[in-house]
């Protein structure tokens, strides 16, 4: 039966971690993978965390199945970390889902399941499984201009003008923060605009949050979310506790649906449930526990939120340490970076420079020119900034 299949093609991310392991050369830097890491280029396991956990050894008797949806307590933690101020708190529900990919999938499926011809609008560029995953599920991806490659900033303009066109049969997907690859977030200005015309228009906001807490803060990340949800009738959101608990493997997310009731709400939760039982059936426990005891207990919380502050103060600085050390060596072509929010920038690079980047100087960037600048050591802005205007002379 496979014989008749052809190779699959590598994942452009994943297969550079597999070549920068294969790397001997010592000054080796990996700006791939979105993962962070701390200044010894370490991915610990957090404090609060590495604390619940011992409390769950410590306290769980049991391995047996949970449920369909999960842990309901971390499906509320994940609610009042969103919209819990919002008008959409008592008119929403969620579904546990291993990590946001799994959101993604079931929120698409759920999708499909409405309305088979509905056609989702990603922003150019965007995620890389954004595309696959809804096309996986039967649905059409549409692309809207988002990305300015000469400013390095959203165009808000040109983005707002496509997204005017989109009707109700449409899904728009925007990134709740620290856009993936390129750093450029929208304002709060563009969601105003956006949430104007999905009221206006009819199409179906679609939020995925994968990186709350990375860009301005915890509250200020979910700003133009909470915005939509306070203002529309109907909305989905997809989130993730891969990056800000730092829990990537333990396969931790969310599926919320937001609907003009709670009952509508949870009607769509029983769809979600249903399809989750036609592929995975349930989600994975473990992550899912240690955040629901991180959230549910105050100490927890507040050393998770300080270490999550620590993060993101050291994206901020090497941020702005790149962006002076490519000044240091006399030029303003990458002050871009220290505007851009999250884990990632795009920095304009192309394939070909992209290539001569890991070739000469052993740096690992996608493809596409995204760097992760979790993966920049202080002691190594010099070299990376000699780098970037080396081969982009
Ligand atoms: N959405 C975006 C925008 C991402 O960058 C990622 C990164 O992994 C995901 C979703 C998937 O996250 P998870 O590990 O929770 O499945
Ligand atoms: O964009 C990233 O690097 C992360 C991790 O197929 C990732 O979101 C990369 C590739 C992939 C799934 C997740």
């Amino acid at each position: 039966m496979f014989k008749q299949l052809t190779e699959a093609q590598p994942d452009p991310i994943l297969s550079l971690t597999q070549m920068f392991r294969d790397d001997t050369r010592s000054e080796k830097m990996d700006l791939g993978i979105g993962v962070y890491r701390n200044s010894h280029g370490e991915t610990p396991i957090m404090q609060a965390v590495f604390q619940a956990e011992q409390r769950l050894l410590e306290t769980q008797k049991t391995k047996a199945y949970v449920g369909l949806a999960g842990d309901e307590v971390f499906n509320q933690a994940m609610m009042d970390l969103l919209i819990k101020d919002t008008s959409a708190y008592g008119r929403a529900a969620a579904v546990q889902t291993p990590g946001a990919s799994g959101a993604l999938r079931m929120l698409a499926d759920l999708m499909y399941l409405a309305q088979p011809d509905t056609t989702v609008w990603i922003s150019n560029p965007s995620y890389v499984n954004h595309k696959p995953v809804m096309e996986a599920a039967g649905l059409k991806v549409k692309l809207y201009p988002y990305f300015d490659t000469a400013t390095k900033q959203v165009n808000s303009e040109a983005m707002l003008a496509e997204l005017a066109k989109a009707g109700p049969k449409d899904v728009v997907l925007l990134h709740g923060c620290c856009h993936n690859p390129t750093g450029a977030d929208i304002s709060f200005d563009d969601w105003k605009a956006i949430t104007a015309l999905a009221n206006k228009n009819g199409f179906l906001p679609f939020v995925d949050i994968a990186y709350q807490g990375f860009g301005d803060g915890l509250e200020q990340d979910a700003a133009g979310l909470r915005h939509l949800a306070d203002n529309v009738e109907e909305m989905i959101v997809a989130t993730s506790c891969s990056k800000n608990f730092g829990l990537y493997r333990e396969r931790t997310g969310a599926a919320i649906v937001i609907s003009d009731s709670l009952k509508e709400a949870q009607k769509s939760k029983g769809r979600i449930l249903q399809l989750a039982r036609a592929s995975y059936t349930m989600p994975p426990d473990h992550g899912a526990a240690l955040v629901a005891t991180v959230l549910n207990d105050a100490s927890l919380t507040a050393t998770w939120k300080s270490e999550l502050t620590e993060m993101n103060q050291r994206l901020r600085r090497l941020r702005a340490g790149l962006t002076q050390a490519v000044r240091d060596n006399g030029s303003d072509a990458f002050d871009f970076i220290e505007k851009h929010k999250g884990m990632f920038s795009v920095t304009g690079l192309s394939q070909e420079q992209i290539i001569q980047l890991r070739n000469e100087f052993g740096i690992y960037a996608v493809g596409d020119g995204r760097i992760n600048i979790a993966g920049l050591q202080e002691q190594k802005l010099d070299y990376l900034a000699r780098a970037l205007l080396s081969v982009s002379r």
